[in-house]
């Protein structure tokens, strides 16, 4: 039975619960501050949770605390088209970053349910743990764990600046599920998502088909120098960590410029220490974030930072330490599901055009152990990863309409 284009969510009822859930750690700005497994994060699960439940959902945890409310197929042994996103946040995030796909997977089972759709597979709805990476690095953690990237061990030991662990803080708020991580096929794996950049707003098109992401390289740098008193110590005989901390801020940036268009590069984190204003800084912790559709110009950028902060080092007479935290080629996406996004959208009369996504999301782990594909919306000014995220019901609505249809067509109508 081939999809009917007059099946279509419930927009209304979508945007509804992505309002209600912005309640959850909204902030004064509009956006939302939600970090990963915080009383906030517990807040949201237990909403999450008791919705899936409302929809008939049977829910389960895994080890890394992501959840799976699962609606039975026809042929329930089959394994599962899982479609699903994250509800942490940053510091200063948006309404719509991972609420968006995971309560739009939420809505395709409301609408099966409303419509008496059976499919073929059972669907699965997941909400993947510290997809964000802002308290716990590295990002997409608990996808990476259920795809083979990490151990469990790995998972559970990250950390946060304040020294908790990401499997202490999960047993704080009550989601270490007993559930093993992964080692289960899945049929397919989809994720909608704002877009996070200004492409499609522009061009004024309705749904980006995502075909990949960009690779990424993470950081972690450690400049040491010599804590002094700003007063009596001579500007030659300084040893002073911020000096060579701003150097690298300007060599990343430089790094990033040398390899337009494409190359992104951010400084993110920085910390002086002891950051007393009248003591020249002796130690700085910053990050570095290089992404790039092309594994071998990240590679050569890579190179440029380790050469660049050694340089710098010795000219300001300083320690350095240069960690990379997280790797991951640039990841194509499956033909199949692309297909199935991109016939959806064709289907339903909604413009599209292909894009490859700038951030990282818990499909670009889940396609090492699913065929897997992204649907993209507009979102305003193409602002991300800030309170003024926003997006609009008629965006959100034509996502879903299109997420919808590629999971039916890979999932199976058996009646309805
Ligand atoms: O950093 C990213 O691309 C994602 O928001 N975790
Ligand atoms: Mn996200
Ligand atoms: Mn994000």
């Amino acid at each position: 039975m081939s999809t009917d284009s007059n099946l279509r969510v419930n927009g209304g009822r979508l945007w509804e619960s992505l309002m209600e859930m912005a309640r959850i750690g909204a902030t004064e700005k509009g956006g939302v501050c939600r970090l990963t497994l915080t009383d906030l994060d517990r807040e949201s699960r237990d909403l999450f949770v008791d919705w899936c439940r409302g929809a008939g959902l049977e829910v389960s945890v895994d080890r890394m605390g992501s959840l799976f409310a699962r609606r039975a197929g026809a042929d329930d042994a089959l394994p599962p088209v899982m479609v699903g996103s994250h509800l942490d946040s940053q510091p200063t995030g948006g309404k719509f970053d991972g609420a968006l796909g995971t309560l739009a997977a939420l809505e395709i089972v409301r609408t099966l349910n409303d419509l008496d759709v059976r499919t073929r597979h059972p669907i699965e709805v997941a909400m993947w743990t510290n997809e964000e990476g802002s308290r716990f690095a590295p990002p997409m953690v608990a996808s990476g764990v259920f795809a083979g990237v990490f151990t469990l061990e790995q998972g559970l030991a990250c950390e946060d600046t304040d020294g908790k662990t990401l499997g202490a803080e999960l047993a704080r708020i009550g989601y270490a599920g007993d559930r093993a991580v992964g080692g289960r096929p899945v049929h397919a794996f989809f994720e909608i998502h704002i877009e996070q950049g200004p492409i499609l707003e522009e061009a004024e098109i309705d749904i980006g088909v995502v075909t990949s992401a960009q690779g990424q390289r993470w950081y972690e740098i450690t400049l040491t120098g010599v804590e002094a008193h700003a007063g009596p110590t001579p500007m030659d005989r300084r040893k002073d960590a911020l000096l060579g901390a701003a150097r690298v801020v300007e060599l990343v940036n430089r790094i990033g410029l040398d390899n337009a268009p494409d190359a992104c590069a951010t400084v993110g984190m920085i910390e002086a220490r002891p950051n007393s204003r009248n003591v020249i800084p002796g130690e700085v912790f910053l990050t570095v974030d290089f992404r790039n559709p092309s594994d071998a110009v990240l590679s050569e950028m890579n190179a440029a930072l380790r050469s660049g902060v050694a340089d710098i080092a010795a000219a300001t007479g300083l320690d350095s330490a240069i960690a990379q935290v997280f790797h991951y080629p640039p990841i194509p996406f499956d033909e199949a599901c692309v297909g199935a996004v991109r016939a959806a959208a064709e289907r339903l009369g909604y413009s599209h055009r292909d894009i490859y996504s700038g951030a990282g999301h818990d499909a670009c782990y889940m396609a090492k152990v699913a065929p897997t594909a992204m649907v993209f919306t507009p979102c305003v000014g193409g602002i991300s990863h800030n309170e003024a995220e926003d997006c609009k019901p008629e965006w959100v609505t034509a996502g879903a309409d299109v997420l919808l249809h590629a999971v039916l067509e890979t999932a199976g109508i058996v009646d309805g």
